[in-house]
C-alpha cells in the first residue's frame, strides 16, 4: 500500500517562482510547527523580499517586519509575549546587506528567537541585484561584468561571524538540494525549534536556495549550480551545536 505523505495544513498556495528553495524550506518550517504543536501559539517576522509571499503561504499569525528589521521584531514580540514561539523569516539582502544590525544585535544579546535566512545570492524580488552573498564573478543586475571582490568585498558567512563572535544556542547552514539535505536541513531547524522552547538562547539556521528567475537558469540547471558552484564556497552543517 501506498503511504501517503499530505502537506502541512498551514500551507497554502505559493506564489514563488517555480524550482525556488522558498517553498521547501517553508514545508519544512511548517511541518515542524505541526509536529511541535505550534502552530496556534506561534508569532513570525517576516521580512521584506520574497519572504512576504508568506502572508499567502502560511496560516500563522505573522508582522510584516520594516526591511531588515526583523529580528529586532521578533525580539520585541518575544519579550512581550514570553510563551509565544517566534521566528524571523528573511532573504540574505534583507538580513544581512540591510538589517545587519538588527541581525548581529539580536544574536549577540542571545535573544530566544530562531532566525532563517535564506541564502541565494541576491535580492531576488527586485530583480536579482548583487548582494554580500553574491559569489564572487556572478553576474547579477547590479554587476554586469561579474562580481568584482576587490571592489566589493568577498561573500560574507554572517553563521560563522554569529558562532564564533558570540554565544549563540545554536547555529547551521542547511540546502533544499536533493532529499538527503532536505532531511538534515530539517533536522536544523528542529534544533532551532528546540533551542528556543528550551529557552537556550538565539538560534540561526541558513538555507541554500537557488533563485532559478534572477539567476537565469531553469530550476534544475540552478540547483545544480548551487550544489556545484555556491556550497563549496559556503559549506554545511552545524556551526554551533546545542549545549556546547
Ligand atoms: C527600505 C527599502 N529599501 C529597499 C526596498 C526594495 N526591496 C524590496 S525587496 C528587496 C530585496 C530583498 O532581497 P532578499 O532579502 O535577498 O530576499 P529574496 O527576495 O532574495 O528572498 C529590496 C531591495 C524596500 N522595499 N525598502
Ligand atoms: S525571485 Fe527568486 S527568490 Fe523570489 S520567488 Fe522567484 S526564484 Fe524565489
Amino acid at each position: 500500500m501506498a503511504i501517503e505523505k499530505k502537506a502541512p495544513e498551514l500551507m497554502n498556495y505559493s506564489l514563488f517562482c517555480g524550482g525556488c528553495g522558498h517553498g521547501v524550506l517553508l514545508r519544512l518550517i511548517c511541518e515542524c510547527l505541526e509536529e511541535y504543536g505550534l502552530d496556534k501559539k506561534t508569532i513570525a517576522a517576516i521580512g521584506v523580499g520574497c519572504s512576504c509571499h508568506l502572508k499567502s503561504g502560511i496560516s500563522i499569525d505573522l508582522i510584516q517586519s520594516p526591511h531588515g528589521r526583523a529580528a529586532a521584531v521578533a525580539t520585541g514580540i518575544r519579550r512581550a509575549e514570553p510563551d509565544k514561539f517566534v521566528f524571523t523569516y528573511q532573504g540574505d539582502g534583507d538580513a544581512y546587506n540591510i538589517g545587519i544590525a538588527e541581525t548581529l544585535n539580536a544574536a549577540y544579546r542571545n535573544e530566544n528567537i530562531c532566525v532563517f535566512t535564506v541564502n541565494n545570492g541576491n535580492f531576488g524580488m527586485t530583480g536579482g541585484q548583487m548582494s554580500w552573498t553574491t559569489m564572487p564573478g556572478q553576474k547579477t543586475a547590479t554587476s554586469p561584468s561579474g562580481r568584482n571582490c576587490d571592489l566589493t568585498g568577498i561573500p560574507i558567512k554572517v553563521p560563522e561571524l554569529i558562532a564564533y563572535s558570540f554565544t549563540p544556542a545554536y547555529v547551521a547552514r542547511g540546502a533544499v538540494t536533493t532529499p538527503a539535505e532536505i532531511n538534515k536541513l530539517k533536522g536544523y531547524i528542529k534544533n532551532a525549534f528546540e533551542a528556543q522552547l528550551n529557552n537556550e538562547g538565539y538560534s540561526m539556521v541558513e538555507i541554500m536556495c537557488s533563485c532559478p528567475t534572477n539567476w537565469n537558469l531553469p530550476p534544475i540547471a540552478a540547483r545544480q549550480r548551487l550544489i556545484d558552484e555556491v556550497i563549496p564556497y559556503y559549506g554545511l552543517g552545524e556551526i554551533k551545536k546545542r549545549g556546547v
